[in-house]
């Protein structure tokens, strides 16, 4: 070999390291708060990457790579835990992201912001088969900008070790008295409207007040537990049940259920006072929609996940309900005969969406904050 030729080879390796490391820091499970997609590791040239901005563990990692088996795609997945962290994110300049998965109240804003794109149903051969009750939601009617991924809702997670009935009441979280027993294993999700939302139910309040005297009264209870409280976490609470560090939280339906699979003792309810019900869209991105080459990438996306058999495998992954009815077959009846998965009509009318609170959200910001510094 020519010596003239070692600075370039010594270069080419770098460059292949760095790559091969760069993707590595964006395999589908990690979970980053890595700088935005904008600043995605560069593409080989002819790679097509799709850049799907998830919740954190909120898909059946296997689907990536039978997506790119098909398609050629390979999806690089960024997540989130929060609507407010992803909105903030697109906000703060992101534009690399192509198809992202906001909940129902967000879809709203978004809409409302210009950031999503509208959805062309002809280019989704699977959007039939969707459940006819999600089709037509009130923060997206007809479905014009998002389709529906799954649903679920939010309530009390638990170990039977600890109870001989179930904490069927918000009253077992968020009285003070209650939870001195479990001081220091308490865990709240770090999310501002589900925990005001949650402690404004127990008051027997909207979950979408915009009265500031009934956000004061929430703060006020939710400040009386926070002592005993371990951490505001929506990403690893289900792990830290496993490992009993936390017993008692406000968690979303199917997280708990993932964390049941690894301890029976674990388990969830929704309390008798009501809950909130949420709905979680796949949009495709303004920006994305600008480039025709990353709008078909997204329909793709979209489409795959909506086949039965897909939407099938990841409901039996995650333990969240799926809106997509033709999927059912392939679902676990274990899983489909589970009423906290799937809520019995009595209790299925107690469940409320959050909705955009439009210039009130400002407030419930400041609520936070405070709760966050007091
Ligand atoms: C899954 C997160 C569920 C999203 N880890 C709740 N909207």
């Amino acid at each position: 070999m020519k010596k003239a030729l070692y600075p370039f080879l010594l270069i080419l390796l770098i460059a292949l390291l760095a790559t091969a490391c760069a993707s590595e820091a964006a395999t589908p499970e990690a979970e980053s708060e890595e700088p935005p997609a904008e600043e995605a590791p560069p593409e080989e040239a002819g790679e097509k990457v799709l850049n799907f901005y998830n919740w954190s563990e909120y898909i059946e990692p296997e689907i990536f790579a039978l997506f790119e088996e098909e398609t050629g795609i390979k999806v690089v997945e960024d997540t989130f835990g929060s609507n407010e962290d992803l909105l903030a994110k697109l906000q703060g300049g992101a534009t690399g992201y192509d198809v992202i998965v906001p909940s129902d109240y967000m879809v709203a804003t978004m809409v409302e912001l210009g950031m999503l794109a509208e959805i062309d149903h002809s280019k989704l051969e699977n959007f039939a088969n969707l459940d006819p009750s999600f089709t037509d939601p009130p923060y997206d009617p007809g479905l014009a900008h998002c389709v529906p991924y799954f649903w679920g809702t939010t309530g009390i997670g638990f170990n039977w070790n600890d109870w001989e009935e179930a904490p069927s009441s918000w009253e077992y979280l968020f009285n003070p008295e209650n939870a001195t027993e479990f001081e220091g294993r308490i865990s709240l999700l770090d999310d501002m409207r589900e925990v005001l939302g949650a402690a404004l139910i127990s008051l027997g309040y909207s979950p979408n007040s915009t009265n500031e005297a009934e956000l004061q009264e929430a703060k006020e209870v939710v400040l009386a537990i926070k002592p005993y409280v371990a951490a505001f976490d929506s990403d690893t609470y289900e792990d830290n049940l496993v490992t009993g560090d936390v017993a008692l939280v406000l968690g979303w339906s199917g997280d708990v259920f993932t964390a049941q699979v690894e301890d029976e003792n674990i388990d969830y309810v929704i309390p008798e006072e009501g809950a909130v019900k949420w709905t979680d869209n796949l949009c495709i991105t303004a920006d994305a929609a600008a480039d025709p080459q990353r709008l078909e990438m997204a329909y793709q996306w979209i489409d795959f996940l909506n086949r039965p058999e897909i939407a099938g495998m990841n409901t039996n992954f995650v333990w969240y309900a799926s809106p997509n009815a033709a999927a059912e077959e392939f679902i676990d009846p274990e899983i489909l005969g589970y009423e906290a998965v799937y809520p019995p009509e009595e209790v299925f009318t107690k469940l409320q969406f959050l909705e955009n609170v439009g210039e009130a959200t400002e407030l419930y910001s400041r609520i936070w904050t405070e709760i966050s510094t007091e």
